[in-house]
C-alpha cells in the first residue's frame, strides 16, 4: 500500500477539481433538461437567486456598466468564482480528501437553497443539484485516484529520458493517463452540457410551441399609420421597432418556454369573480384588438435605448376585468391594485383605475404581426400605454389578482422603486450621434419623443445657449406611440451642444432638472456635443 495523501501534487489536484466541477454542472443541466426544469439546475437557480438578492445600488451599477449584457456579466462572474473555488478545493482534496467532500457539500447546499427558494419550486428541483454533487464527488475521487497511482513500468526497451526531471510531489504519477482521462471527462461534460441546452431550448415534449401558432385576425384593426409618421432619416429610430431589435429587460436568466397548450391566465381577488382563460380562449375571442403602443422602461436613462414601438394584438384587459365583475375604485370597487404574476415568479402592480379608464390596456398575444416572441412574453403579456414596464408590462403572465396597494408590494417596490410609475414625457436625439463630426452647413437633427396616453404637442431644440426652436413633428400615429421630429440646423464650425425637450398635450414640458432613473424614471434634457468642421 502506498499513502495516497502524499503522492498527488497541487496542480493535478486543481485540475481534478476543475474537471469535477464541470462534470457536476453538465450533469445537473442534463437532469434539469430531462425534468423540463432547466431553471432548477444550480447555475441558473443560483444566478436567479443572486439577481433577486442583489441590493439595488449594485444592480444599478451592473446595468449602468454592462447594460443589457448584465446577465452575461453575472454568468462570467459566477464562472470565475466557481472555477477558482473548484481549483482550490481540488488542490486541497489532493492532500486531504475531506476538503473535497466538505467543499462539494457546501456548494450543493447553496445550489439546493437556491433551487428550493425559486418561485413555484418543488422537491423535484433538488435532483439536478444532488446529481451534480454526486457526479462531482465521483469524478474528483476517480481523477485523484488516477493521479495517485504510480505509472506502470515503461515498456521494455523504452528508456526514461535522462533530462526529464524527477517529479517531486507525484513521483511516478502517470501524467499521460491522467491527462487523457481528464480530457475525456471534459469532452463528455461539454457534450452533455450542449445536449442539455438543445433539449431545453427545443421545447421537446411541449404541447404548443410558438412556431405552431397562427395569430387570428383582430376584430378591431389598428388605425393605418399615416404617411409621414416615419421620416426615414438615416440614424433615426424606425417608427416600428423590429422584434429582433426591441429592447429586452427582465430578471429572467433563462427565458421561460411556456407551453401554450397547458398555459392559462387566472383572474381573481378582491371584488372579482374568478375567471380562467386558456390560450385557445384568448385566440378565439371576438374582441381582439390591434394597437400601436410604445413601451418604455423606467431604467431608461436620459437619451437611452430602453424604449421601443410595436404593433400589438391582444384582448382588452378591461373586458376581462368586467367579465369578473370588477369595478374601478371610482365606482366603489374595493381593489385599487392589480397584481400580475408571471410564470417565472415576477410580480407587477398596476393601478386598477388606469387599466379601466378607457386606454388600450391589453393582454397581448401578438407583436409586430407575430405571436409574442419568447423574449417578450410568449404566450401572453400585459401592455398598458402610459405606464413604465415594471408597473404594467408583465411577460409570461399567468395570474391577475385584484388587491390593494396597502396590502401588497410588487417585486420592485421593496427594491427602491415607486409603486406607481406613469411614463414621464421624454425626447431623444438620434442623429447626429454624441461626439459626431459633421460638416458645416445644413445639419439634420432628428429624434423621437413620447408621452404615451397623452400625446406629444411640441418638440424644441436648442443649440448652445441659444433660443429653443420648434422642431418639425412627424405625423402622429396615436397618442400612445412615440413621435419622430426633425430640425434643420445651419451649423457653423466649432464645438456645439444640442439639447431637446418635449411638451405633451397636458401642457407638461420636460424639466431640465436631472433625476436618476430610480425611483420613478429619469428626467433632464437629452444633450449631445458635436464637432462641426
Ligand atoms: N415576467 C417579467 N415580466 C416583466 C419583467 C420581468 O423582469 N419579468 N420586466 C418588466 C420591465 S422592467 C420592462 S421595462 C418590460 C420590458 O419588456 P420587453 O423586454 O418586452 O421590452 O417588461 C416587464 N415585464
Ligand atoms: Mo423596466
Amino acid at each position: 500500500m502506498f499513502d495516497t495523501t502524499r503522492t498527488i501534487g497541487r496542480a493535478p489536484g486543481a485540475i481534478a477539481g476543475l474537471v469535477a466541477a464541470g462534470a457536476a454542472l453538465a450533469s445537473a443541466e442534463v437532469v434539469g433538461a430531462l425534468l423540463s426544469r432547466a431553471s432548477a439546475a444550480p447555475l441558473l437557480a443560483v444566478g436567479d437567486a443572486v439577481v433577486d438578492l442583489t441590493p439595488q445600488p449594485v444592480k444599478q451599477f451592473a446595468v449602468d456598466t454592462f447594460g443589457t449584457a448584465d446577465k452575461i456579466a453575472l454568468f462570467v462572474g459566477m464562472g470565475v468564482i466557481l472555477a477558482g473555488a473548484a481549483a482550490l478545493l481540488g488542490a486541497g482534496a489532493a492532500r486531504r480528501r475531506w476538503i473535497g467532500h466538505v467543499g462539494i457539500a457546501a456548494f450543493a447546499a447553496v445550489g439546493l437553497a437556491a433551487a428550493l427558494t425559486r418561485p413555484g419550486s418543488g422537491i423535484l428541483d433538488t435532483l439536478p443539484t444532488l446529481t451534480g454533487a454526486a457526479v462531482c464527488g465521483a469524478v474528483l475521487l476517480w481523477l485523484l485516484g488516477v493521479a495517485s497511482r504510480p505509472a506502470t513500468a515503461p515498456p521494455e526497451g523504452e528508456q526514461t529520458a535522462p533530462e526529464e526531471p524527477a517529479e517531486k510531489q507525484s513521483p511516478g504519477f502517470d501524467r499521460r493517463r491522467f491527462t487523457l482521462l481528464a480530457g475525456a471527462a471534459v469532452a463528455a461534460s461539454a457534450g452533455a452540457g450542449t445536449a442539455a441546452r438543445l433539449l431545453s431550448s427545443s421545447g421537446a415534449g411541449a404541447g404548443l410551441v410558438r412556431e405552431d401558432v397562427t395569430l387570428p385576425r383582430p376584430a378591431s384593426a389598428a388605425v393605418p399609420v399615416p404617411i409621414g409618421a416615419d421620416l426615414e432619416i438615416d440614424g433615426l429610430a424606425s417608427f416600428f421597432t423590429p422584434n429582433e431589435d426591441f429592447y429586452r429587460i427582465d430578471t429572467a436568466l433563462s427565458i421561460p418556454r411556456v407551453d401554450a397548450s397547458t398555459w392559462s391566465l387566472r383572474v381573481h381577488g378582491l371584488g372579482a369573480r374568478e375567471g380562467v382563460y386558456t390560450y385557445a380562449d384568448l385566440l378565439a375571442r371576438d374582441d381582439l384588438v390591434e394597437r400601436d403602443i410604445t413601451l418604455a422602461c423606467v431604467s431608461n436613462p436620459v437619451g437611452g435605448e430602453y424604449v421601443g414601438n410595436a404593433r400589438w394584438v391582444g384582448v382588452p384587459l378591461a373586458a376581462l376585468l368586467e367579465e369578473a365583475g370588477v369595478r374601478p375604485p371610482a365606482d366603489g370597487g374595493p381593489a385599487d391594485q392589480l397584481v400580475s404574476r408571471s410564470d417565472d415568479g415576477m410580480t407587477i402592480g398596476t393601478p386598477v383605475a388606469d387599466v379601466m379608464d378607457g386606454r388600450d390596456a391589453l393582454i397581448a398575444i401578438g407583436m409586430n404581426g407575430q405571436p409574442l416572441p419568447y423574449d417578450h412574453g410568449f404566450p401572453a403579456r400585459m401592455v398598458v400605454p402610459g405606464l413604465y414596464g415594471y408597473v404594467s408590462a408583465c411577460k409570461w403572465i399567468v395570474d391577475i389578482e385584484l388587491t390593494t396597494f396597502d396590502a401588497f408590494d410588487a417585486y420592485w417596490v421593496p427594491r427602491g422603486w415607486s409603486a406607481r410609475g406613469p411614463i414621464k414625457t421624454h425626447s431623444r436625439i438620434d442623429t447626429p450621434r454624441e461626439r459626431a463630426d459633421v460638416a458645416a452647413g445644413t445639419v439634420t437633427i432628428a429624434g423621437v419623443a413620447w408621452a404615451q396616453n397623452t400625446g406629444i404637442d411640441r418638440v424644441e431644440v436648442r443649440v448652445d445657449d441659444g433660443e429653443w426652436r420648434q422642431a418639425t413633428l412627424a405625423e402622429e400615429d396615436t397618442a400612445d406611440t412615440w413621435r419622430q421630429w426633425v430640425h434643420e440646423w445651419d451649423a457653423g464650425p466649432g464645438e456645439h451642444r444640442i439639447s431637446v425637450r418635449a411638451t405633451d398635450r397636458a401642457g407638461r414640458t420636460q424639466t431640465a432638472d436631472r433625476a436618476a432613473v430610480a425611483p420613478d424614471g429619469a428626467t433632464g434634457h437629452h444633450t449631445i456635443e458635436v464637432v462641426v468642421s
